[in-house]
């Protein structure tokens, strides 16, 4: 489907190689709409794409994964370049999901949750949620629960993402048990 390779085209150059499409992002993660279809249009598959839809794709799709506004376009989570996008820190719900592989449980449990490649640890806001992120991995996933709250209060920082996803930084173990 042509708005699902175009998301993912798009979460690529936002994620994680917005130098590969020469973009010139900020500190929150924003580029110029008009730099993205100028590297888009480089590309016989993109040559026709405009605003209009990027719009479309993104009001389309499922997951709310990119964010437009004042002709500018960002990603609201996933990055992994080496410049950290910069996140508003917001106070979270007492408990938050995290789905995974069976496979990682043991490493999980001796290290805590790791952003592993991205910036932040990615966490859900509800168990439905945090089932597809973990069927991304396994297909079987276990979901863990996250004492969001307790470890808020302990120091630990969350940020928002999107009304599903919440961004973290390490969590440490003691926070987290099986469902
Ligand atoms: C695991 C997708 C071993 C972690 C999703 C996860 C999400 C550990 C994997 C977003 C570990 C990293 C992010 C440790 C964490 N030892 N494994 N200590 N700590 N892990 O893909 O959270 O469709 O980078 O459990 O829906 O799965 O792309 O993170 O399994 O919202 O928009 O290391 O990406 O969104 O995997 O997914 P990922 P994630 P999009």
């Amino acid at each position: 489907m042509k708005d699902m390779d175009l998301s993912r085209e798009i979460s690529y150059a936002l994620r994680h190689a917005p130098w590969e499409y020469e973009l010139e992002m900020d500190e929150e993660g924003w580029v110029p709409v008009e730099q993205l279809l100028d590297a888009l249009h480089r590309t016989v598959k993109w040559s026709n794409i405009c605003e209009a839809d990027l719009k479309e794709m993104i009001e389309k799709s499922e997951k709310k994964r990119h964010e437009l506004a004042d002709g500018r376009i960002r990603a609201f989570y996933g990055h992994s370049i080496p410049m950290k996008i910069l996140k508003e820190e917001k106070v979270p719900p007492d408990v938050l999901y995290h789905g995974t592989a069976r496979r990682f449980l043991e490493s999980i449990n001796e290290n805590g949750l790791l952003p592993q490649s991205r910036q932040y640890v990615h966490l859900s806001q509800d168990i439905e949620t945090a089932e597809n992120v973990g069927m991304r991995h396994d297909d079987k996933p276990c979901i863990l629960i996250i004492d969001a709250k307790m470890a808020w209060n302990d120091g630990i920082k969350f940020y928002f993402g999107n009304e599903k996803v919440w961004l973290a930084d390490k969590i440490p173990s003691r926070y987290i048990r099986k469902m």
